[in-house]
């Protein structure tokens, strides 16, 4: 046979990069960047190059397998093959008997990472829990960014409200703990990073990087900010207070409500007492004033390093408020809401939310459920108290992604199933009942469906099948399919069973409510583009009354607090940190992986990371540490240990550290008990207190 090229587009992480994948006789010879792809340009980073080698690789699973007995000696579940029939009949037992005897909440659902890109998978895996009646939903989102959901919901009366940055009229671009340049964006997905960044250089943008530590993208900044970390509000608190003094406050009375609190909130932000708290100096301040100023309109990007920490809503509310004083929302040059080609967020009724939370779950009722799902810091003691029997775990791998790792791997193993749909053997299919090997990105047909909104364009792509599933691969559509029909559970849409739908006659409904036919989707060469940024339909019809409610009382209520409770430390002095001999640990990400993903699989040629904990040389120098060397990493909850890597360019205080690992292990150091959130059940992932030292190999 002869080798044949099909475009498609990657689906390990938002920028969801067009790809040509070159197929011989089954074998994914090549993945490579699709020139004409309008977003990506030909750009793939190293993960994208590596779907291949993943699509072929001894570690992917193949055949469903079943556990019922847990090993004594290594803790792991034993398992055995079982057929596919076996399996679901089994599983469907299961879940009929839990719900019998506790009620549909004795079933849970994870869905995280690896079903965020599985648009038929993840619609029939949501709709079979709904139509189960269970409401024990939990996703990535609450362990990752739910200050950005929550805040949207506060101020815009919509959760889904994703800020966009206009790139192609902005002149300030802020980026706020975010990385790009490896991580390819948080909520707003940048693929080819460099270029793009370059490219709006050279058009006239300004880059400014907010981040301790001098990142990949602060290094191609005009501006990089080593702020200390936490005190990133109290930066935007002091941008805003000044610009409050600069506008005509009746103009922006008429776009927000709650200006007045806004000024009496932001009061306290000085020039002195940012440069304090910030460890800036107060002519890096007032040069970010000027840089704010002489843009006129801003777009601001915030990542895990404002999410993770403490002060996440009030950061991120501030940065919400800094756009609204400079009116950058939905006009041209700051930040645009994308409605999404596929999903039509600008054709669709809106009623505002009031934003109040309904009750967190039987065990923990005092976290917040928010967005339709609970926070996943209350997801093991729903396991422990007997709440949950039969956990479902679609696209992820909570033993590295939830805190506190013993207490998770404890938990799973209690329950009565724990059904993992997967493409490989993770630290979670070891401890499930019922691993089920589903069919990778390669395997089936997709559309860019729920990351639609978070693209720098309106536009959609549809994939089909780079090549068949190998061996039992099973897309997860089937599989929710299969098991709402032993169920008598409707998973799919009206007319279509387990048999006769196909990817693409599934994607029918969803392109059908989208701008344009199925065919002008499904027949394109690449993606779709239907425009550039669009502006004025977030004022128009989600706003309540058209106005942004500027000045929440939760939000104002928790800078309060913050500031009464001291979290953010002040920078400039380094007493604080002295005192306690103890270090911030910090989130970042790593370019060859995704989370757990790819730890083990390397593109053509390339190599796979290896993970460390990166540390200041003074902070590595103060403990006796070199590069190379193995450290010890202790928390208030729990000990970690790994290699470390010296970095000068890390902030001195701090050390970083990726998760999804075993070596080091970051989820060891988190509690899903202490230091949560109110607000959103937010695990604090970032800005805990540490202390490092030198440990034996
Ligand atoms: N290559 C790769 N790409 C990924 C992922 C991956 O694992 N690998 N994961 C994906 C996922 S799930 C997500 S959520 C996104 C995350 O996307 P980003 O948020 O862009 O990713 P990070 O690299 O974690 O960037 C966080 C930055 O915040 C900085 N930081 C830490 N603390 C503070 C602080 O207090 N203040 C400030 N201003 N900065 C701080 C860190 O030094 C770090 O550079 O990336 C996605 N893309
Ligand atoms: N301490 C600490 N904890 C963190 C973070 C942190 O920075 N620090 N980051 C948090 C963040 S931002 C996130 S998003 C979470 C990540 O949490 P998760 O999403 O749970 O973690 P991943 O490791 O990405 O797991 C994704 C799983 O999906 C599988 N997968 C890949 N492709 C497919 C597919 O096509 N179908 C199916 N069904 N499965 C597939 C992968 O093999 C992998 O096992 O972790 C969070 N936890
Ligand atoms: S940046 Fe890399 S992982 Fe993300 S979509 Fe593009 S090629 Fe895939
Ligand atoms: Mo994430």
């Amino acid at each position: 046979m002869t080798e044949s090229d099909i475009v498609s587009f990657c689906r390990i992480c938002n920028a969801m990069c067009g790809i040509v994948a070159t197929v011989d006789d089954g074998q994914v010879v090549r993945i490579r960047g699709d020139e004409s792809h309008p977003l990506s340009r030909g750009y793939t980073c190293p993960k994208g190059r590596a779907l291949g080698v993943m699509h072929h690789h001894p570690l992917r699973l193949n055949h469903p397998q079943a556990a019922s007995r847990v090993d004594q000696k290594s803790g792991m579940r034993l398992m055995a093959p079982i057929s596919w029939d076996e399996s679901l009949d089994d599983i469907a037992e299961f879940v009929q008997s839990v719900i019998g005897e506790s009620g549909p909440d004795g079933i849970g659902m994870y869905l995280a990472s690896g079903s965020a890109f599985d648009t038929n998978g993840r619609r029939a895996a949501e709709r079979f829990l709904t139509q189960a009646g269970s409401i024990q939903k939990y996703t990535a989102t609450t362990i990752d960014t739910p200050c950005k959901p929550l805040v949207a919901e506060l101020v815009g009366g919509w959760s889904g409200l994703t800020p966009i940055w206009d790139h192609e009229h902005s002149k300030l671009l802020i980026l706020v703990g975010s990385n790009p340049v490896v991580s390819h964006g948080h909520s707003n997905a940048i693929p080819d990073p460099v270029r793009r960044l370059r490219d709006f250089q050279n058009g006239g943008g300004r880059i400014v990087v907010i981040d301790p530590r001098r990142t990949e993208t602060a290094a191609l900044a005009d501006v990089h900010l080593a702020v200390q970390p936490g005190s990133d509000a109290t930066l935007l608190g002091f941008v805003v207070r000044a610009l409050l003094n600069d506008v005509q406050i009746e103009e922006v009375r008429a776009r927000a409500d709650g200006i007045d609190e806004l000024v009496s909130a932001v009061d306290r932000f000085t020039l002195s007492f940012a440069a304090d708290h910030t460890g800036l100096s107060e002519s890096q301040l007032s040069e970010l004033l000027n840089d704010v100023r002489s843009a006129g309109r801003v777009s601001v990007l915030s990542g895990t390093g404002s999410s993770m920490n403490a002060a996440a809503n009030v950061t991120e509310w501030l940065i919400w408020a800094l756009h609204i004083v400079t009116d950058s929302y939905d006009k041209p040059g700051g930040m645009w809401f994308n409605p999404g080609y596929l999903m039509q967020l600008d054709s669709r009724d809106w009623q505002p939310s009031d934003g109040v939370a309904e009750r967190g779950p039987v065990s923990r009722p005092e976290l917040p459920r928010r967005f339709g799902e609970y926070p996943c810091s209350g997801l093991v003691s729903e396991i422990e108290s007997g709440n949950i029997r039969v956990l479902f775990v679609v696209g992820g791998n909570p033993v590295t992604a939830l805190p506190d790792r013993e207490r998770t791997e404890a938990a799973l193993l209690t329950l009565d199933a724990l059904v993992v749909l997967d493409v490989v053997e993770t630290e979670t299919t070891r401890l499930a009942t019922h691993v089920l090997p589903v069919a990778g990105q390669l395997e089936r047909g997709d559309l860019t469906w729920l990351l639609d909104s978070y693209q720098l364009a309106v536009a959609a792509q549809y994939t089909p099948a780079v090549v068949d599933p190998v061996a039992d691969r099973r897309t997860v559509w089937k599989v929710f399919a299969e098991l709402g029909e032993r169920l008598a559970l409707g998973v799919l849409p009206r007319g279509f069973t387990s048999e006769n739908a196909t990817d693409e006659l599934l994607f029918g409904p969803i392109l059908a409510k989208s701008r344009s036919d199925v065919a002008t989707v499904m027949s394109a060469s690449s993606a779709v583009v239907e425009s550039g940024a669009v502006y004025g339909w977030v004022t128009e019809r989600v706003l309540p009354d058209g106005k942004w409610r500027v000045a929440p009382s939760d939000l104002l209520a928790q800078c309060d607090q913050l500031l009464a409770d001291s979290p953010i430390p002040p920078g400039s002095d380094r007493s604080a940190e002295l005192k306690f001999d103890r270090l911030l640990l910090l989130p970042q990400r790593r370019m060859r992986t995704m989370n757990s993903q790819l730890r083990d699989v390397a593109a053509p040629g390339g190599r796979t990371e290896t993970p460390a904990i990166v540390m200041s040389p003074h902070d590595a120098q103060e403990r006796g540490i070199a590069n190379g060397d193995h450290a010890k990493v202790e928390s208030d909850f729990g000990i970690t240990t790994g290699r470390v890597a010296v970095d000068a360019n890390m902030h001195s205080g701090s050390i970083g550290m990726p998760h999804g690992w075993s070596t080091p292990d970051v989820s060891r150091l988190t509690s899903a008990d202490s230091g949560i959130d109110p607000l959103t059940g937010m695990v604090l992932q970032s800005g805990l207190r540490v202390s490092v030292e030198r440990a034996d190999d």
